[in-house]
């Protein structure tokens, strides 16, 4: 195996033991100690390379080859934070190959058998998960101007930890100006089990899901559980109990893996074992392939959460965040992941991403070139997540294609994806 390889698969199993959890996962939440270790790997790997590190604002923290002074930059990477619990190779995967491509691409540059047009910047993105800090994709949006720098770092955590003081607290408060973009790629475990049925090695995604969220406050009244008779208690918990059940239950009314849905947060005041709940504050995640799907479904949730108010005699008020609209991927950037596969031999094949990444901001700003290597068994944001050595090397063969033709100006002509409804 080429030195790259080897040094690839070192990497990569190295970083997987920073905020390793006992089967086999991590937890580096963004703004914690152990994602400001893996932050603190990532910046001594890129000196080590000649890179110059950049932190921003929001803790987007960018790795630099300058080759034309003065010229603007390819952006490639992910994120290294993860979910609670999560795995190792979400976002991780991505900047690690990312890195590899980089110092690749700089090997060809400095022996001259490589003319960029373009410089390239390596990204580690802040917060993408969005798990401490809803919502989640945040630093790739701020810098997009999606998101409002100063509303984004006030944010707080459930301990009221605000993202500015999380991200002083590992050292990524930063002050620099982030280099000026040109395109975008990111190569990312598929999360989702189409590779792995198809037996493909390579994905090239082309279009995002519509995807929304519904904050669901419902709001009862504190009593003794021990005291009061039942038919005097505004039980809040009961009643987001039957919200969550009806989540699955309008989510099941539509054709089947045409949209899907879960309750993945929930808190509970005042969370006393001898008190009748007094208010419960949940979060509905909505994602469809068709963005009427997800208002349709939305549109009979709000109705029946309703009914449950009424029936119950408890006030619920339901907000919509984090709205993202589908965005389509340049075709013309789609081509070029298709002819590198087959300039490496290796099948590829056009699919959706129904997560959402880092690249789904981006390609509203510069072209932007997205790739799925297989997910064993579809499993994500669990400790079970896993990818092959094989095909990460594969998806890392990619990336180093795709990069140089960015970095050449491949792309120059291409505008960037288009949001549709
Ligand atoms: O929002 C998402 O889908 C991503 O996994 N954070
Ligand atoms: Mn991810
Ligand atoms: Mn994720």
């Amino acid at each position: 195996m080429a030195t790259t390889t080897l040094n690839f698969l070192a990497d990569f199993h190295h970083v997987a033991t920073i905020g390793a959890t006992p089967d086999h996962g991590v937890e580096r939440q963004a703004g914690t100690p152990e994602h400001g270790r893996a932050r603190e790997w990532f910046r001594g790997w890129a000196e080590d390379h000649g890179m110059a590190v950049r932190v921003d604002a929001v803790g987007n923290t960018f790795a630099l080859y300058e080759w034309v002074p003065g010229a603007d930059f390819v952006l490639v990477g992910s994120h290294l934070d993860s979910q609670p619990l999560g795995g190792r190779f979400d976002g991780a995967y991505g900047v690690i190959a990312a890195l590899h491509a980089a110092a690749e691409a700089d090997a060809r540059v400095q022996e001259g058998t490589f003319v960029p047009k373009h410089n390239l910047a390596v990204v580690d993105w802040f917060n993408e998960e969005g798990a401490r800090f809803p919502p989640s994709i945040m630093g790739s949006s701020v810098f997009t101007g999606a998101m409002d720098l100063e509303t984004i770092l006030a944010t707080r955590d459930p301990q009221g930890t605000t993202v500015r003081e999380a991200l002083e607290s590992i050292g990524c408060l930063g002050r620099d100006e982030p280099p000026r973009p040109v395109a975008y790629a990111e190569v990312h475990i598929e999360q989702g089990r189409i590779l792995e049925r198809e037996r493909v090695p390579i994905g090239a995604v082309d279009r995002s899901w519509h995807t929304q969220k519904l904050l669901v406050h419902v709001q009862g009244e504190q009593s003794h559980t021990g005291a009061t008779i039942m038919s005097d208690r505004h039980d809040a918990l009961v009643a987001a109990a039957r919200v969550v059940l009806l989540v699955e239950q309008v989510v099941a009314e539509f054709p089947p893996e045409s949209i899907v849905s879960s309750v993945g947060q929930l808190f509970v005041e005042p969370n006393s074992p001898i008190v009748v709940p007094r208010e419960v504050r949940l979060v509905a995640d909505l994602r469809a392939e068709r963005k009427e799907d997800v208002l349709t479904a939305r549109e009979i949730l709000l109705r029946r959460i309703q009914d449950v108010a009424a029936e119950r005699e408890i006030r619920i008020d339901v907000a919509d965040f984090d709205v993202r609209e589908i965005q389509r991927f340049p075709e013309e950037g789609l081509e070029l992941v298709e002819k590198s596969a087959r300039e490496a031999g290796l099948e590829s094949l056009r699919l959706r991403t129904m997560a959402g990444h880092d690249s789904v901001p981006l390609n509203r700003i510069v072209p932007t070139v997205m790739m799925f290597v297989p997910s064993v068994g579809g499993v994500s944001h669990c400790e079970r997540e896993f990818t092959t050595d094989e095909d990460m090397l594969a998806g890392l063969a990619m990336l180093q294609q795709v990069v140089l033709k960015l970095a050449e100006g491949q792309l120059d002509d291409v505008r960037p994806g288009e949001a549709t409804a």
